[in-house]
């Protein structure tokens, strides 16, 4: 499709994803030869993922531009300004109306197929589309780049990590870990050193908690189990922190983007869910363990790692990485990779709409 303008709103509520997906969704599609301008609230969470922002890509401060572009994006029901509304019911009167869509928060779940590509009638007489990203055909389908995979087969892992000043020690194993508050992780970390391991920190709750687990009065006082050698990362660009899951043999993600770029990753990965008060975040490991028919053991470790096992039950002993779980990892991510990405799949909505409403 030639280029069109493309607004993506989107506001920070909490944590990185908001910032993170809506970033990636700008760079893939100006991938595409769109022109995208990014309307945020909080740029700040930029200033790491993408320090040297995108061509093609502008970032704008809320509440954007005065004329929409062709198409508007409101990333996870964030809401447009009223101006912005108002200013798209204007240009509805006269030429073709921008497509309008909403972006939604990503889900296994079965109400996903449901619900992709429904419109949503407007008081201002415009029509929303409701846009779900989602893992089977029959959903919008995941962020991924052109070229990531062959990037992904001509990465260098000893490169990249003696680039983090590491260098691996015969027989050791990488592990990365990007988490919510989780009181599994003294047990993780017991579990982990049962072979020598490297685990890699992430900034924020993986720093934060392990820092707890060794500080006098914690969960494991003292120096960190002989086998674990634990080191700190800093905050990462994105495209880094797709080099830190391509460097890991296993990665703990958590929340909406860091899970789908374990994926490309193809190492074997543990997910936490972003923890909700009504436990409705259940449903959703539920759901992705189905989507990706994980073997029984690494599902066990799913579910206590999400602090859904019994609450009796011991932590899971780490599956070996190996064998079941690498391949079953592999299979998932290749089929994944068989269907249309969430950009190309919003490109042929977009284009379909334009089409229909000449
Ligand atoms: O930060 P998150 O927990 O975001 C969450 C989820 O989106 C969740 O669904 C949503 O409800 C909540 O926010 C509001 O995890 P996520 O989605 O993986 O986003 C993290 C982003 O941060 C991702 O784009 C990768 C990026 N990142 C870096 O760029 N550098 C880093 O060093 C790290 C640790 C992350």
């Amino acid at each position: 499709m030639p280029g069109l303008t493309w607004d993506v709103y989107c506001r920070v509520v909490d944590n990185l994803g908001d910032a993170g997906v809506c970033w990636r969704l700008a760079v893939n599609l100006a991938q595409r030869s769109q022109r995208v301008r990014l309307v945020i609230d909080d740029p700040a969470p930029l200033a790491f993922m993408a320090p040297e922002g995108a061509a093609a890509v502008q970032v704008l401060p809320w509440p954007g531009p005065t004329e929409a572009g062709d198409v508007v994006v409101e990333a996870f029901g964030c809401e447009l300004p009223a101006a912005t509304v108002a200013g798209m019911a204007a240009t509805a009167q006269g030429a073709l109306a921008p497509v309008w869509l909403n972006l939604e928060y990503l889900s296994a779940e079965a109400y996903v197929e449901r619900s992709h590509g429904l419109p949503s009638p407007q008081p201002s007489g415009l029509r929303k589309w409701f846009f779900y990203p989602g893992f089977t055909r029959r959903t919008g389908g995941l962020l991924r780049e052109e070229g990531l995979l062959a990037r992904r087969a001509a990465f260098d892992r000893s490169a990249w990590l003696h680039a983090q000043g590491l260098e691996l020690q015969p027989g050791e194993r990488v592990v990365t870990l990007f988490c919510y508050d989780n009181p599994a992780l003294p047990a993780l970390m017991r579990s982990l050193a049962e072979e020598p391991t490297l685990l890699l920190l992430t900034p924020g709750w993986a720093q934060a908690l392990v820092q707890q687990a060794l500080a006098a009065g914690g969960a494991l006082p003292g120096p960190p189990p002989p086998g674990l050698r634990l080191h700190r990362l800093p905050w990462l660009s994105q495209d880094d922190f797709d080099h830190l899951l391509w460097a890991g043999d296993l990665n703990f993600v958590r929340g909406e983007d860091s899970p789908v770029r374990a994926l490309w990753a193809g190492a074997p990965f543990v997910w936490q869910a972003y923890p909700q008060h009504d436990g409705a975040h259940a449903a959703k490991v539920q759901a992705l363990l189905q989507g990706l028919q994980l073997p029984t053991d690494v599902q066990a470790l799913w579910w206590a790692w999400n602090g859904l096992a019994s609450a009796t039950a011991p932590f899971p002993g780490l599956p070996a990485l190996g064998a079941g779980w690498q391949q079953a990892q592999q299979q998932a991510s290749l089929a994944l990779t068989a269907q249309p990405d969430l950009a190309s799949q919003l490109l042929a909505f977009v284009a379909l709409q334009r089409q229909a409403t000449c």
